[in-house]
């Protein structure tokens, strides 16, 4: 076969490859380390000078026009690959939107929406953190010591040791560390609600090994018990959307907090629409047929707390409190089953869920639907 025509037939079935593969291997099959290409460029070595002179020319030019014609094949064929793929995923943006709309809010979020709401009306920022935390801001600088009973009551997620030197890590198991972080960062005088996620490892029918809690704190001078009761009264009575809403405090304790409260809401029992008695938030729970409810955990800042986030206890004095909001979302809108949050059930959250447009306003009540 001469040169010519061994050119020409590579050129050709270069020219009908149908796909990457195939040009490959006919790749290969010339320009390979057995390529017959290669092979001609072989005998080259062993030719006299004249005729080296003679055939040397012809077989460089073969490999350069077999070389060009596999590049310029591949850059047809990639060109018509991707032509194929923006075909087959055109998207008409003319198209009309869905007679519905399919996403929804779900009711943690719309809570924790009517909360910031409702607290920034109060003068109160929101404050976020880390969710995975360091066992100082989690418990040490929460009056929790290495030793302290209370951090085994918080069945804690612990990260595998792998820095030993920062100290264990874990899944914060409240939202305090925030608060911590907070007067650190910025001093007195602070008014923070902190709402997020929190974990603990507890799993049955009213616990979730995630949940979200709300935090607040308010840190100045002469702050005391009455600030606390004040502001969570005008907190429930916005949340609830009731002017009736009465609280009882009792004495507890929390290691961060001295004094602590446990905040109780009086409630009524109403015949609901299945016969059944229903839990209805408002009155004094002493009243004949109603009872006390306990929602909220809370306190005056313990000394030693305000002191280990650098600020001194007798200059400025806090409360804090702490709620569940998937508790206070169930209490709200009436949900029984706490499982049903975690599920994703589309037809829960159309049931459930908040439009986006839904927007939480003190003027309208804060869970007005649009
Ligand atoms: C609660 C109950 C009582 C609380 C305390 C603090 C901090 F950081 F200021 F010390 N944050 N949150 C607190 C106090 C939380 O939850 C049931």
């Amino acid at each position: 076969m001469t040169i010519e025509t061994m050119g020409s037939e590579a050129l050709e079935r270069i020219a009908a490859a149908g796909d990457a593969a195939a040009l490959e291997s006919l790749r290969v099959e010339f320009l390979g380390k057995q390529g017959s290409v290669s092979a001609l460029l072989k005998t080259l070595g062993k030719m006299t000078p004249e005729k080296r002179q003679a055939e040397g020319p012809k077989i460089h030019a073969l490999r350069e026009s077999v070389q060009n014609a596999l590049a310029e094949r591949k850059a047809a064929l990639d060109a018509a690959a991707l032509e194929a793929q923006l075909a087959s995923e055109t998207l008409d943006l003319t198209l009309p939107a869905p007679e519905t709309p399919q996403g929804s809010v779900h009711p943690v979020s719309q809570v924790m929406d009517e909360l910031a709401e409702i607290f920034a009306d109060m003068g109160f920022a929101v404050a976020t953190g880390p969710e995975i935390e360091d066992d100082w801001h989690n418990f040490t600088a929460l009056n929790m010591p290495e030793s302290h009973p209370a951090r085994a009551m918080h069945d804690t997620f612990y990260l595998p040791d792998e820095a030993p030197e920062s100290g264990r890590m874990v899944l914060r198991t409240h939202t305090s560390p925030v608060q911590v972080r907070s007067m650190k960062a910025q001093g007195a005088p602070i008014r923070i609600i902190a709402p997020g996620r929190v974990y603990r490892s507890d799993s049955d029918a009213t616990h979730t090994p995630m949940f979200h809690q709300v935090e607040g704190l308010v840190i100045d001078k002469g702050i005391h018990l009455g600030h606390l009761k004040w502001t969570l009264e005008t907190f429930l009575k916005a949340f609830f959307e009731r002017e009736d809403i009465v609280l009882r405090l009792r004495p507890s304790y929390f290691p961060f907090t001295e004094p602590s409260v446990e905040v109780d809401v009086g409630f009524a029992i109403e015949d609901g629409p299945d016969g059944k008695g229903r839990r209805v938030l408002g009155g004094s729970g002493d009243e004949p047929g109603h009872g006390w409810m306990e929602l909220l955990g809370s306190g005056m800042v313990n000394r030693r707390v305000i002191e280990m986030s650098g600020l001194d206890p007798d200059e400025c004095q806090g409360f804090a409190f702490g709620v569940g909001v998937d508790r206070l979302a169930m209490l709200k809108y009436g949900m029984d089953d706490l499982r049903a949050f975690f599920d994703g059930d589309v037809r829960w959250l159309k049931h459930y869920g908040f439009s986006a447009f839904d927007q939480p306003t003190l003027s309208a009540g804060v869970g007005a639907r649009a």
